[in-house]
């Protein structure tokens, strides 16, 4: 039975792969080359540290480690400024009124980002009160597609993984969530998702019945 919703954040409940791409694209300019949308596609659910070492290599560029660093904080710096903008009209279709829904019936709510400002991005959309739990970039050590982030979620929940449904956009969070075995909808269109139980173009057009039907 449907015991919990685990949601990632960035590209599920609030579109911010907009503004990492800003921020992308400003470091990579300041560095003399430049950084495409479509490049910025395959950043989907990655770690900043991640992200990074796949631009500079894009770039031609191999840097040092304490250069790296330098760069990562700059591009955070800016991406921060950016979503310290945001309010509650940057939430996603359908992603209030499900967490509504899922807090109504008491189905567990859990967020399992691979962003270290989830919480900032949660706090200016106006929905960290739904979470029962928050499982962040800050929490977890190994990245999507290492299903850790949504099995502390679960075990933060005190839930069993069979009564889990994980909300993606980012195919190695699918696949994240299939290594943690629980069920999976993906966010987007199915033929970048394919691995995913079902998709759906965005949250609007999920209710309870169907999750419930997922999980039994
Ligand atoms: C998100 C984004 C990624 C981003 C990552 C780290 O993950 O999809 O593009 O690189 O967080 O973000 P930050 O630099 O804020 O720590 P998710 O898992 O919420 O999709
Ligand atoms: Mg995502």
């Amino acid at each position: 039975a449907l015991s919990a919703c685990l949601f990632d954040l960035d590209g599920v409940l609030v579109d911010t792969a907009k503004y990492h791409f800003l921020a992308w694209k400003q470091l990579a300019n300041s560095l003399g080359f430049d950084f495409s949308q479509a490049q910025n596609e395959e950043l989907k659910g990655i770690s900043r540290v991640e992200s990074l070492r796949k631009i500079l290599a894009w770039g031609g560029l191999d840097l040092p480690q304490s250069r790296q660093e330098e760069l990562a904080q700059l591009k955070n710096g800016w991406y921060v400024e950016m979503i310290s903008n945001m309010d509650e009209t940057e939430l996603l279709p359908g992603s209030l009124s499900l967490l509504e829904s899922l807090r109504a019936h008491h189905i567990g709510i859990a967020l399992g980002s691979a962003s270290k400002n989830a919480k900032l991005i949660l706090a200016r959309t106006g929905i960290s009160s739904y979470f029962d739990v928050i499982v962040d970039g800050n929490m977890v050590s190994k990245s999507k597609p290492d299903p850790e982030v949504f099995i502390r979620g679960a075990a933060l929940l005190q839930v069993p993984a069979s009564g889990c449904i994980v909300f993606e956009d980012a195919s190695a969070g699918i696949e994240a969530a299939q290594r943690a075995h629980m069920k999976t909808i993906g966010i987007g269109q199915s033929t970048d998702l394919p691995a995913a139980d079902m998709v759906v173009p965005d949250l609007s057009k999920i209710d309870l019945d169907t999750l419930q039907r997922l999980c039994c």
